[in-house]
């Protein structure tokens, strides 16, 4: 029987307060409204941003539906839209594309205005939600919320993909691998031959090392510490790893010392910490050095450098969503993962049932995994 026009009723992890728990509850799903689209997910990853909404450290309305890395189906769409039908394979859109604002005509920009982060709503564009648990409003997250059986989406975020997309793989062009190995390819434009070191070698990270790799760079060193990341970083692409804690020295003095005084030619900080931020600058060639930021700042957090570092030469990026247009670029991305261009088994290194997210995020939290893939 077509649910197309009603109320879904099913699953979903809700997170009441700041650091409480995901709690898997009943929630009610009001249809797509015009130009809104309802999607069954298939499965969801998570991904440290999820965390931090679960955490505070980036500000978000409670309570709150976190994931925003999946796929899934079109189970209804509301009227005029166009992009997608029902039965159709899709990725939501953490970071939408309108394709009408400045920053989706620029070629370079890719952070839409119809983006809900800095500050996030996670409210639909007419002020109200499809989400409710007993009668009360429940927010969305970054355009998607994807920890539910059923999510509403704008139809400037969410994207028809290949049919044939391995969704335990494919779902992380949803957002980690696409963060990556955009932030190496497009944000930083990493050069062959050249010595790229990537800090953090989390999901985000290692899919950094794949975009070194893939553009060619000759040495790529893997910086984290927790060395258990160290072999996965290897197998995609690393040449050598290094942890922080195994040095006196201050970890950019130490990159300097392994290139010969140079500094690398690209540094990325994809961990989210003030410090390893400056590092990551500090650490790349003081003239043409390039240092990406893609690890998600703490909300509350200002840092104070040394104008020195940049006054002689060196570029200081930010890296969004890998400076990737969403619906451009996803469905390639995906072509990729089913025509094996990208590796993306050792990345997924846990799969559990949607009821067992806290376990997940425990995983998380001690390092024990890379991706875990929640399934519907
Ligand atoms: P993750 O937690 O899986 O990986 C982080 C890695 O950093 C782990 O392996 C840690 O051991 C390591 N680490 C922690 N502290 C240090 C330290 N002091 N020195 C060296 N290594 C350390 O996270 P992830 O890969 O899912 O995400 C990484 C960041 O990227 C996180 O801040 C997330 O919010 C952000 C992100 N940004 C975007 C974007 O569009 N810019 C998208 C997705 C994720
Ligand atoms: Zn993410
Ligand atoms: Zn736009």
């Amino acid at each position: 029987m077509s649910t197309a026009g009603k109320v879904i009723k099913c699953k979903a992890a809700i997170v009441f307060e700041a650091k409480g728990p995901f709690k898997i509850v009943e929630i009610e799903v009001a249809p797509p409204k015009a130009h809104e689209v309802r999607i069954k997910i298939l499965a969801s990853g998570i991904c440290r941003t999820d965390d931090h909404a679960q955490d505070g450290e980036i500000k978000v309305s409670y309570p709150v539906i976190a994931g925003h890395e999946a796929i899934g189906i079109v189970e209804s769409i509301g009227e005029g839209v166009t992009c997608v039908k029902p039965g159709d394979k899709v990725i939501p859109l953490c970071v939408p594309q309108c394709g009408r604002c400045p920053p989706c005509k620029n070629p370079e920009g890719n952070m839409c205005e119809k983006s809900d982060f800095l500050p996030a709503k996670g409210l639909m564009y007419d002020g109200t939600s499809r989400f409710s648990h007993k009668g009360k409003i429940v927010h969305n997250f970054f355009s998607t919320s994807t920890f539910t059986e059923y999510t509403v989406v704008h139809e400037d975020a969410v994207v028809k993909v290949d049919p044939a997309a391995p969704i335990e793989k494919a779902v992380l062009i949803g957002c980690g691998f696409s963060t990556g190995y955009g932030a190496a390819t497009k944000t930083a434009k990493v050069r062959p031959g050249s010595t790229c070191a990537v800090f953090g070698l989390g999901g985000v990270g290692l899919s950094v090392v794949i975009g070194c790799k893939t553009s060619g760079a000759s040495r790529i060193i893997g910086i984290d510490i927790n060395k258990a990341k160290f072999p996965t970083a290897k197998e995609l692409g690393a040449t050598e790893c290094i942890s922080p804690l195994d040095f006196k020295k201050p970890i950019n003095e130490v990159l300097h010392d392994m290139t010969d005084g140079k500094g690398v030619d690209y540094s990325f900080e994809v961990i989210g910490h003030t410090d390893t931020m400056a590092a990551a600058l500090a650490s790349c060639n003081k003239n043409y050095g390039v240092s990406v930021m893609v690890g998600a700042p703490p909300s509350a957090a200002d840092m104070t450098i040394s104008p020195t570092l940049i006054f002689t030469g060196r570029t200081w990026k930010g890296s969004l969503f890998g400076g990737l247009k969403t619906k451009d670029d996803i469905p390639n991305l995906v072509l990729g993962v089913i025509e094996k261009k990208f590796n993306l088994d050792p990345l997924v290194t846990h799969v559990l049932p949607f009821e067992k997210i806290n376990e997940g995020f425990e995983l998380l939290h001690k390092g024990q995994s890379i991706r875990t893939v929640l399934k519907m």
